[in-house]
């Protein structure tokens, strides 16, 4: 192997008998920014005048190979060269190119390695054009090279998703040529090396492969009926159908369909959405705290939330005992935990090795005592204050002094119940959303006392939970519900102005949200609510606008879709707009003598969005909130917020 030449200061390449090795080396996830193509392109240029170089192999450094163009240079000035011009010469140099796939190639790695004459990948690697996630569609290549490997529905499958797929999905369906099973770059090396002197199968050469019309409409019925009003997937659908015509017409299309979505602003949402879920999990005098270590998770309460969070305590490999009232209650907890499991084996998600080393790494219980090994406790019982307490206190004369008690509650105040146990610098809240093993958010509550490494120690079981932690104060209901509460009370006020259940729901799902705001309330049931309004009575400001109606409505036994009545009606369970509730609306205004007005659907939006965001500067006001982006996450995450707009701070900006 001989020395190492600098192409740039983060492409380098070392000539191994004639083979030259590119290395991208460009942190955090070797990004194609303006020095690696620049680094890129001059190892290119070397490598074709240069005689002692038969061939290139491009490999990454570190565990990625290259995990796309730099987002954080959108929006600025492109430097040149640009990624198409550096992936053509890729495509049209007369010598082999091999791609060393040794960790993620995503967006435009993915499109580098296209254009490379052979694909070679570790077996940890993962391929895929997640761009629409984004709201843009693949800018170098990916919409054309991609079907001309694969097909157009493969194709069609892979970038209108956004979905990775791992080697051995790429493997079969073509994206890749060869999984290696020991050193990747030597496997290159000699593939590259057997590749020299023979013809070259360049991608964007290729013919399409021919596709059936109907399973096309199919496949794109799906993909634009999932779009709910997102620009890119339909892009999307668009330029990869259209792949059998020339490649230099398609990749002109591309290019500039790319490049107008880039700028748009359901795109600048989804980057505001990406880099805010990588900021989430940085908390300000948090540098340096070390997280506690946690092997043994305990869960108090194994009903529908408690056993959805030992599936996911399970699936990220915690030991789990689960704690009930009972003997019985604790089998019956442990039976709806298994058959959890049992669906995530016949889903394909789980394999049986991995079902029965989950099964064996859990137990349950009905004694406290059996909690004594646990490294956390979370609860997840009776959302009732004395309850908790009352086991926290038996909890404190089990545990370990430096194990973590944490709350799952979701309305009570986490510092009454911290105030009541012995060390409440060791409790915390993980409020998790139901289902708990579905659901990615998860918000950490930071109580008065609790210790910086105690929520270090949450944020670092979040992330192995693979959720989505947002960081919040203590306040009625957090970020999340406190923000449902405030948008549902002016949804209450729009209805005493003049508007309708069904125009509210309507104007809601026209922005992006996969249901309306009183479907979900009769979904959910309108029984807890009003048990909340019923407590908050005695203390409730007169002088506060308040709304009787969803009070007059479970008065009338209209507790929602279970009870057959709420604010619809469900004949033979179809959500059915109730001329009674409309009646009882008309007198609620009539009693406060009101004359209803009606309201325009962009109206009812941007009340209902001010009511968000007037909310969330308060939050943020108040401290309970650390940024506004964390926000969003939790509307988006936890509300059916749409992405593609960003969430309900990014929609004011
Ligand atoms: N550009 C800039 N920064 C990026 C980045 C990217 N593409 N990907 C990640 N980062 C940053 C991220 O913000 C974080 O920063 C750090 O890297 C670690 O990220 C032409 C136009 C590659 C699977 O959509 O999926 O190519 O917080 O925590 O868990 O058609 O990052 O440390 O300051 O996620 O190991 C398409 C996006 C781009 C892939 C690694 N590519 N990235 O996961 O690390 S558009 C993507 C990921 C495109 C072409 C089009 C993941 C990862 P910080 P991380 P990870």
């Amino acid at each position: 192997m001989s020395e190492t030449t600098s192409f740039s200061a983060t492409v380098s390449g070392t000539i191994d008998n004639g083979i030259l090795v590119v290395t991208l080396d460009n942190a955090p996830v070797n990004a194609t920014s303006g020095d690696v193509r620049a680094g890129l392109e001059k190892a290119l240029s070397h490598a074709e005048s240069s005689a002692s170089v038969d061939a290139v192999v491009i490999t990454g450094a570190g565990k990625t190979f290259i995990g796309g163009a730099d987002i954080k240079e959108f929006g600025k000035p492109a430097l040149d060269p640009t990624l198409p011009s550096v992936i053509e010469k890729i495509e049209n140099l007369e010598k082999p190119v091999v791609a060393a796939i040794n960790g993620a190639a995503l967006g435009g790695g993915l499109e580098v390695a296209l254009a490379c004459h052979y694909r070679i990948s570790s077996p940890t690697a993962q391929v895929g054009l997640p761009e629409v996630k984004l709201g843009i569609v693949p800018g170098a290549g990916g919409t054309q090279r991609l079907p001309r490997l694969i097909g157009i529905p493969a194709a069609l499958d892979l970038i209108a998703s956004g979905r990775i797929a791992k080697p051995d999905e790429a493997l079969k369906l073509g994206i890749i040529d060869q999984i290696a099973q020991n050193d990747l770059v030597p496997a290159a090396v000699a593939v590259a090396r057997n590749l020299v002197g023979k013809s070259l199968r360049r991608t964007g050469a290729l013919d399409v492969a021919p596709a059936d019309a109907a399973e096309l409409e199919k496949i794109s019925g799906k993909i634009l009926a999932k779009a709910r009003g997102q620009k890119a997937p339909a892009e999307a659908v668009r330029l990869v159908t259209s792949a059998t015509r020339p490649l230099a017409e398609g990749l002109a299309d591309e290019r500039s369909t790319f490049l107008t979505l880039r700028d748009s602003r359901e795109a600048a949402a989804l980057r505001h959405v990406f880099f805010a879920e990588r900021e989430s999990s940085k908390v300000d005098g948090l540098e340096g705290v070390e997280p506690r270590p946690v092997k043994t998770i305990g869960i108090c309460g194994l009903g529908l939330m408690g056993s959805g969070i030992a599936v996911a305590a399970l699936g990220a490999g915690y030991a789990v005992i689960g704690l009930d009232q009972t003997a019985e209650a604790a089998e019956k907890g442990r039976e709806r935990i298994i058959g959890l499991l049992e669906r995530n084996l016949s889903s394909g998600r789980l394999d049986q090795a991995g079902f029965e080393a989950q099964k064996a790494r859990l137990s349950v219980t009905a004694s406290d005592a059996d909690l004594a090994p646990c490294d956390l406790v979370i609860e997840a019982v009776f959302d009732d204050l004395n309850v908790k307490i009352d086991l926290f206190q038996r909890l404190d004369r089990v545990i370990r002094p430096e194990a973590i008690l944490a709350t799952n509650t979701s309305y009570l105040n986490p510092d009454e119940i911290a105030a009541a146990t012995a060390h409440p610098e060791r409790v915390i809240g993980m409020h998790f959303f139901s289902p708990a093993h579905v659901m990615r958010l998860l918000e950490v509550v930071r109580c008065a006392r609790t210790a910086p490494d105690v929520l270090a120690t949450g944020l670092a079981v979040a992330k192995k939970l693979r959720k989505l932690p947002v960081v919040t104060g203590v306040t009625e209901g957090f970020i999340g519900n406190r923000i449902f509460s405030a948008y549902r009370r002016e949804a209450e006020f729009l209805l005493e102005d003049g508007a309708l259940p069904h125009e509210i729901d309507a104007a809601l799902e026209n922005y992006g949200f996969p249901m309306g705001l009183f479907a979900v309330y009769d979904m959910a049931g309108l029984e807890i609510a009003w048990a909340r309004r019923k407590r908050q009575a005695a203390t409730r400001d007169p002088a506060e606008r308040y709304v009787e109606i969803a009070d007059t409505l479970c008065e009338a036994g209209r507790l929602g879709q279970k009870a057959g009545r709420g604010w619809y009606a469900y004949p033979d369970g179809k959500r059915t707009v109730d001329p009674e509730v409309t009646a009882i609306i008309e007198a609620a205004r009539a009693k406060k003598g009101i004359t209803p007005r009606s309201f325009s659907t962009e109206e009812i939006q941007q009340r209902m969005l001010q009511a968000m965001a007037a909310e969330g500067e308060a939050l943020l006001k108040e401290g309970i909130a650390a940024r506004p982006s964390d926000i969003d996450l939790v509307m988006i995450n936890g509300y059916g917020f749409p992405a593609h707009k960003g969430g309900p701070m990014f929609a004011r900006s």
